[in-house]
């Protein structure tokens, strides 16, 4: 019996060696990498990941009040609809920082709900409605496309979403669409506002979709599709979740996305995740695109009119979002 077993684990070793070399598959180290994601964790599509993205940019920039805003949160709804998530919608008027009075949204849908055990993901859906870092001060009260800034975490989800229908991970997730993050106090603004980014999420955080919501973490995305993208371990991040961030960084790193995934620390950013940290205690980290040399931290296109679907790699949504169902099916 012991003989035939490691004589069948033998020969089926010879036969497959032999049947790669028939079918001639070199592979280089750098695409084997690619591939090793466990065999359990589905295959994320970047094409549909960048098509969600190009959607959203299409309705126009989604600042709060307008009709592109609304327009593109009824798509937003349905798609989740659409992929199977039980849905949750929270409408608030929200307070900006010159007293403007915002009609907000945040979307959720969710998986598995009564499971105990979950994950919570989470992007801003809003875009910035000043460019007031565009090198031509004529467009800094203008609205921005907000390809990455805004579409790119929620086109990454959405097709999470889509791969959650496709094969249950047997967990409960949850996937928040987060309102009015990007009506934070613009540069051409002298005084001082506090606490003027991230409404539709401290909203959320002093009051969750369900009463006592909690998750075991929380993973922020946050520009998450611009070519050649940098993700440093975020401060706030490695300050309430360090367990999770080496998680995340160690998994892309596994998966070869390590030029993306930089294995060092960026500075603290203000961000959703923070209001989920504090107002839910639950730990979170943010994948933001940071960029040390660059005088904003962020990308050159940041708060630009040039934050366009030009910038956008599916490359780059690829290795986020095959990072985080790595994480989902693994957990
Ligand atoms: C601040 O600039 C304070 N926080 C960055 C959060 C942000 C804006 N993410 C996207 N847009
Ligand atoms: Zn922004």
């Amino acid at each position: 019996m012991k003989m035939t077993k490691a004589f069948m684990i033998l020969f089926t070793c010879a036969f497959i060696s032999c049947g790669n070399k028939e079918a001639g598959q070199t592979v280089s180290t750098a695409e084997a990498q690619q591939t090793k994601t466990t065999s359990s964790t589905p295959d994320f599509q970047a094409d549909s990941a960048y098509f969600y993205v190009e959607k959203q940019v299409s309705f126009g920039p989604r600042v709060p009040n307008s009709a592109a805003h609304k327009a593109c949160a009824n798509y937003l709804a349905g798609e989740l609809k659409r992929f199977g998530a039980k849905l949750y919608e929270q409408e608030m008027i929200l307070t900006a920082y010159d007293g403007t009075r915002l009609e907000a949204r945040n979307i959720i849908g969710a998986y598995n709900p009564e499971n105990r055990k979950r994950i919570l993901l989470f992007a801003h859906w809003d875009s910035r409605p000043f460019a007031d870092h565009d090198p031509d001060p004529q467009n800094h009260r203008t609205p921005i496309d907000g390809a990455d800034d805004g579409g790119s975490g929620v086109g990454v989800l959405l097709e999470v979403a889509r791969q959650i229908q496709l094969k249950d991970p047997g967990i409960g997730v949850d996937i928040i669409f987060f309102d009015a993050e990007d009506y934070g106090v613009p540069e051409f603004e002298t005084r001082y506002v506090p606490n003027s980014w991230c409404l539709g999420s401290q909203f959320w955080g002093k009051n969750p979709h369900i009463p006592n919501y909690k998750a075991d973490f929380g993973i922020l995305l946050d520009m998450v599709g611009a070519k050649n993208a940098t993700f440093y371990k975020e401060l706030t991040s490695v300050k309430y979740a360090a367990p999770i961030v080496e998680k995340v960084w160690s998994t892309a790193r596994n998966l070869g996305y390590g030029k993306y995934f930089i294995n060092a620390e960026g500075g603290a950013i203000t961000d959703d995740h923070e209001f989920v940290i504090k107002g839910r205690n639950i730990p979170c980290i943010d994948i933001i695109n940071y960029d040390p040399e660059n005088r904003t931290r962020f990308g050159h296109y940041w708060h630009t009119q040039n934050d366009t679907m030009e910038n956008i790699d599916p490359a780059t949504l690829k290795a986020v979002g095959q990072t985080v169902l790595e994480v989902i099916y693994n957990y």
